[in-house]
C-alpha cells in the first residue's frame, strides 16, 4: 500500500521518533505548528477516525496512554497541550492514515476552527 505513514511506521522513510512500542509510533511533525508538534500513529493502517470500530478501537486507548507518556517526556504535561485528529475533506486531513497531533510548548490559539 502506498501510504507514507505506513512507510514511516515500517522505517522505510526516516522520521524523528520520540516514542515507539509494538503497536504505536510517535514522531516529530515535519512542518511544526508549535514548539512541540508530534504525530502519534498506529503502526497498522487505519485510514481515519471514520474506520474506528469494535475490532480496532483498543488502539485508540493505547494511543492515548502513549500520549500521556509523550507529554511527560516532552515536559508539556503540566503546562498543557492539544490533541487533534483531522478527518476527511472538511477536517483538512491530508494523510489518509489515522494520526493524532500533539501540539504544545506555547499558549495555543483559543479558536479551534
Ligand atoms: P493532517 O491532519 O493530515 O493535515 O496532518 C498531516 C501532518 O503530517 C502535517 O502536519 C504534515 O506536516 C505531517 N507530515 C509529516 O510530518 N511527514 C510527512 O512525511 C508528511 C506529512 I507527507
Amino acid at each position: 500500500m502506498d501510504c507514507i505513514f505506513c512507510k514511516i511506521a515500517n522505517k522505510e522513510i526516516p522520521s524523528q521518533v520520540v516514542f515507539e512500542n509494538k503497536n504505536i509510533l510517535a514522531f516529530k511533525d515535519l512542518n511544526p505548528q508549535a514548539p512541540v508538534h508530534i504525530l502519534v500513529i498506529p503502526k497498522n493502517h487505519i485510514p481515519s477516525i471514520n474506520e474506528i470500530n469494535s475490532k480496532n478501537s483498543s488502539i485508540v486507548a493505547e494511543i492515548f496512554q502513549a500520549i500521556n507518556q509523550i507529554v511527560e517526556q516532552e515536559n508539556i504535561k503540566e503546562s498543557g497541550y492539544r490533541v487533534i485528529s483531522n478527518c476527511g475533506e472538511d477536517g483538512c486531513q491530508s494523510v489518509q492514515h489515522l494520526h493524532f497531533h500533539i501540539l504544545g510548548g506555547k499558549k495555543l490559539s483559543e479558536t479551534l476552527s
